[in-house]
């Protein structure tokens, strides 16, 4: 059994005084830093997206923020303009260790559309790579913790279980959105597919 922790979004956009600042997002950072050295491997994602990416309201005539369209692959929320490639607000927090991690997996580059999970873009098919990757690492055990709780951390928490891994999230090293009722509804969802919320 070889584990992974895997540290999702923690980047100045969804921290406060970012773009699609979550609430607390920067308290997390030093307790994920010290959790790094609990672990074999490190792996961080980086929400990644071009300017003009179809998840932005401004890409859609007529949209606001946090509201919810229908595209070829389902239903999308649609965000304020957020992690645009090489912006400072697609950067990682300043104070996350970015040094012990073994690979970055960079999502949402597609302009078509939107990727939440670190295993699979939002059509549930095209992958990331991630699982290769783990996969020819030998890793089988995987923690979770990082932004948001409700939109990345759920869905790569529930592939990652679908996929065979053993998944827990920490859910004190991770900050929700809550939009609608979301973080309910993850926490639900992360539980019936078998991951652990510790
Ligand atoms: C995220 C909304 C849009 C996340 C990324 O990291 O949870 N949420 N893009
Ligand atoms: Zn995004």
């Amino acid at each position: 059994m070889t584990s992974a922790l895997i540290v999702i979004d923690v980047q100045n956009d969804f921290c406060p005084g970012g773009a699609l600042a979550v609430a607390g997002g920067d308290e997390i950072v030093p307790g994920i830093n010290a959790l790094m050295a609990e672990f074999p491997a490190v792996i961080l994602t980086q929400d990644w997206h071009p300017a003009g990416h179809s998840s932005f309201a401004s890409s859609h005539k007529g949209q606001a923020p946090f509201g919810v369209i229908d595209m070829p692959y389902g239903a999308q929320v649609l965000w304020p303009d957020h992690c645009i490639q090489g912006s400072t607000g697609a950067a990682f927090h300043p104070d996350l260790n970015t040094d012990h991690a073994d690979m970055i997996v960079r999502k949402g580059y597609n302009p078509a559309i939107d990727s939440y999970s670190a295993f699979f873009e939002n059509d549930h098919e095209t992958p990331t790579g991630l699982h290769g990757y783990l996969q020819t690492r030998g890793i089988d055990t995987l923690t979770m913790v990082g932004l948001a709780t409700d939109f990345c951390v759920n869905f790569s928490a529930v592939d990652a279980a679908r996929l065979g891994y053993s998944v827990s999230v920490s859910t004190n090293l991770c900050r929700a959105i809550d939009l609608d009722g979301s973080l309910a509804a993850a926490q639900a969802g992360m539980k019936a597919a078998g991951v652990g919320l510790a």
